[in-house]
């Protein structure tokens, strides 16, 4: 599948790139590695998102390019979709009579694009960017490498998640090989938090329930505890990973209020349940051990509903 994407990058030019509303670390830095790396092929290429940069990726080389839009304005040559389950999740509009190169490593993924490379064993697109760097012959820049490296912490948690292998430490080798500043991208993207954010974390700790004889672990944040605490949605971003740290919990979920009263869903796991089929059910998606879905109000319906089937399969995985 990565042949047919070089042939397309060899035999064309005028590349756009974008991926998800939100954008976290693998999205911004798959897209930034890529544009400059179609530049350094000699190509021209944008990156098109329809929300701007977070506050703590905007040191990442070259995010100053970001161009913050809701629609693609001309047609591209081709249009890279990165890390992004289905085109809507881009946000954006101008799809029509573009050819749209659909790069993710989501199971999940709707095959939408006009090209589809989804590889589900990469640990993060940037992965997938990286080899495209390699096979197509562009010598690895710092900028392209920071970039990289980012989007490869973000994604295997520090290199914890299971989608982490011997490859991926070669890979990480390479990267810091040519300019990763491993410790100075670590303290920009983990060490880096709003104290909103940690406002935020105090308001979800203090709400965490735990079910099942200390298996399951859930809790809540309102748009009223958001409001009292300025928090923005960027401040709500992974905050679930740490009730996933008490020892003894396989499941982790969070409730987060939207302001139409409608519930956005996230789930951890630790093991073998596979939180992406619960996801699934409502019409959402992501990896086996993380992923999210949305369910409407009220909150005690979109509770009890999420709940009672995240307790079915964990009795089932224990049958
Ligand atoms: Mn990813």
């Amino acid at each position: 599948m990565i042949e047919q994407v070089l042939e397309i990058i060899r035999s064309r030019d005028r590349f756009a790139i974008t991926s998800h509303i939100r954008p976290d670390g693998d999205a911004l830095g798959s897209e930034l590695a890529l544009m400059l790396i179609l530049q350094a092929f000699g190509r021209t290429a944008v990156v098109v998102n329809r929300d701007p940069v977070p506050q703590r990726y905007r040191t990442l080389p070259a995010a100053d390019r970001v161009q913050v839009d809701a629609a693609l304005r001309e047609e591209y040559g081709a249009v890279f979709v990165l890390e992004c389950g289905s085109f809507e999740r881009t946000g954006l509009q101008g799809r029509e009579g573009q050819f749209v190169v659909n790069v993710d490593h989501h199971h999940s993924n709707a095959k939408y694009g006009t090209l589809n490379w989804i590889d589900e064993k990469a640990c993060a697109v940037g992965e997938m960017v990286y080899r495209i760097a390699r096979t197509l012959g562009v010598k690895l820049t710092a900028d392209m490498a920071t970039n990289i490296y980012t989007a490869v912490i973000t994604d295997t948690g520090s290199f914890q998640f299971e989608s982490t292998t011997a490859e991926t430490f070669r890979m990480a080798a390479d990267l810091a090989e040519n300019g990763a500043d491993v410790a100075a991208i670590a303290r920009s993207v983990f060490y880096s938090n709003p104290i909103t954010k940690v406002n935020s974390m105090m308001v979800m700790l203090n709400r965490m329930t735990l079910d099942c004889d200390g298996r399951l672990v859930w809790t809540t944040i309102t748009q009223e505890d958001m409001r009292r605490h300025n928090c923005m949605e960027d401040d709500v971003e992974g905050l679930l990973n740490f009730p996933l740290t008490i020892s003894g919990v396989d499941v982790a979920v969070f409730f987060r209020e939207l302001e139409n009263g409608v519930f956005r869903v996230s789930l951890r796991s630790k093991n073998s349940i596979d939180v992406c089929a619960i996801a699934a059910v409502f019409a959402g998606g992501g990896h086996r051990n993380a992923a999210g879905c949305t369910l409407a109000g009220p909150f005690e319906t979109a509770k009890n509903t999420m709940l009672s089937l995240v307790k079915s399969r964990m009795n089932g995985v224990l049958a």
